[in-house]
């Protein structure tokens, strides 16, 4: 078995001053694309920034992010649905008109450090129905454990994805939700059980949990995600120099695992992807 790697470079919640390495342009984020899968990642997450390094959803600047990464990687291009935590619903469910692959798409409302991260049921499903419409594969991020009963009753009510698989990414230690352990990873797995047959997932620690989640995955036969939106912190008082680094740590790991890397092709064979 092999790894599926995604690198998530940017997020909605660093801010450039304060994270100087944080790619926000076009440029930096096609260079830390091209870099990226290079060294073996195969989805990249988009979140993206305006002029002022602000996060945003225009439509414009979205539409253009994903036509320049189709253009210059072969990488799967994910765009993010849950934006920031001050982006309205609508705004959210217009990045689908940009054209991607796939979309991250969250299972629920969920305190999100001093903030909340909403997503209602309705909007959830409108999510779910809209992307299967137009052919988008979903990622269902789940925060909490909880989170993974809802993806069973969307499930059950609404179909599968388009594609028919069904791939999960567990996002751990954001203050509110879940912790990123071993053992709330496994309690996880459990639940996943439930899930249609084959249902895959990733995780990601944010933050000091990076690491223990990551070794977490691989041993439960998960898949990774890494990147400066989850964690800006390298080790102990070394901020993370680009997304490569946290990538090829990654890539790293999964060898020693004896999980090397997939590449975008074999990645869209496993998630269902339209070609
Ligand atoms: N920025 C967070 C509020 C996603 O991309 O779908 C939500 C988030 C999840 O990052
Ligand atoms: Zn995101």
């Amino acid at each position: 078995m092999s790894t599926l790697i995604t690198v998530a470079p940017t997020g909605a919640e660093s801010s450039k001053a304060a994270v100087p390495a944080l790619p926000v342009t076009l440029d930096e984020l096609v260079v830390t694309a091209k870099e990226c899968e290079a060294l073996g990642a195969a989805i990249i997450h988009v979140h993206i920034r305006d002029d002022q390094a602000r996060p945003t959803l225009d439509q414009g600047r979205l539409r253009a992010t994903v036509a320049a990464l189709k253009q210059s990687t072969d990488l799967i291009v994910q765009v993010s649905s849950g934006g920031a935590v001050t982006d309205p619903e609508e705004a959210r469910l217009a990045v689908l008109d940009a054209g991607p692959e796939m979309a991250s798409c969250t299972m629920g409302t969920v305190n999100f450090g001093d903030d909340v991260f909403l997503n209602r049921w309705d909007f959830i499903v409108d999510l779910h129905t809209r992307m299967q419409d137009r052919g988008i594969v979903p990622e269902y991020e789940i925060f909490d454990l909880g989170q993974l009963a809802t993806l069973q009753r969307l499930l059950a009510r609404h179909g599968l994805p388009v594609g028919g698989h069904v791939h999960v990414d567990l996002v751990m230690g954001v203050p509110g939700g879940m912790p990123g352990t071993p053992d709330a990873l496994v309690a996880c797995t459990s639940a996943i059980r439930d899930l249609p047959d084959g249902t895959t997932f990733s995780a990601t620690g944010i933050g000091r949990s990076t690491i223990p989640v990551m070794l977490a995955s691989l041993s439960a036969g998960g898949h990774l995600r890494v990147g400066m939106e989850d964690t800006v912190t390298y080790a102990k008082g070394r901020p993370v120099e680009s997304n490569m680094q946290l990538v090829a740590r990654a890539v790293g790991f999964a060898q020693l695992a004896q999980r090397p890397p997939i590449t975008p092709a074999e990645a869209r064979r496993m998630l269902g992807v339209p070609a």
